[in-house]
């Protein structure tokens, strides 16, 4: 892990010890951080870190043209086996048909905090500092014999 930079296993730190609340702003705007003149096109990333076998990944369509307001509702289910050891990490990205899509905010947190409901979820930038954007989420979490199901 380096701490010195914004790899993905920082944002996973964060989330980890994140147990004892963090603080966040409320809004609705994707910001870049360097002045450019596309408009994003954003999509959204959810990814399970766990056991190996808890390990997914799903995204979201992608909705040109609009940072402002963008609106998925779309449905994603994970099929998760040792909930107390997963993280939950949701990465917008801005996708770019040349080069990489870049990465826009992310916030990343313990499933067992995860509550379910409407929930907001405060983005943060590739560093972790705080953004006024959220992602609006629904969470249903359904408890099997052995499996557990988060409906996003
Ligand atoms: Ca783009």
């Amino acid at each position: 892990m380096n701490y010195q930079g914004c790899d993905d296993y920082m944002a996973l730190n964060y989330g980890r010890f994140l147990d004892n609340g963090g603080c966040g702003y409320v809004g609705q705007y994707l910001a870049r951080r360097v002045a450019t003149r596309d408009i994003v096109d954003p999509y959204v990333k959810v990814f399970i870190y766990g056991v190996d076998s808890d390990y997914q990944q799903r995204k979201t369509r992608v909705v040109e043209d609009n940072g402002l307001n963008p609106v998925w509702n779309e449905t994603m289910v994970f099929n998760i086996t040792v909930p107390e050891l997963c993280l939950v990490r949701f990465v917008v990205f801005d996708s770019d048909t040349i080069g990489s899509d870049d990465i826009l905010a992310s916030f990343c947190l313990p499933l067992t905090t995860i509550q379910t409901g409407y929930r907001h979820i405060h983005l943060r930038e590739v560093d972790d500092d705080p953004t006024y954007s959220t992602l609006f989420v629904h969470v249903d979490i359904q408890h099997n014999t052995d499996d557990q199901y988060a409906v996003l």
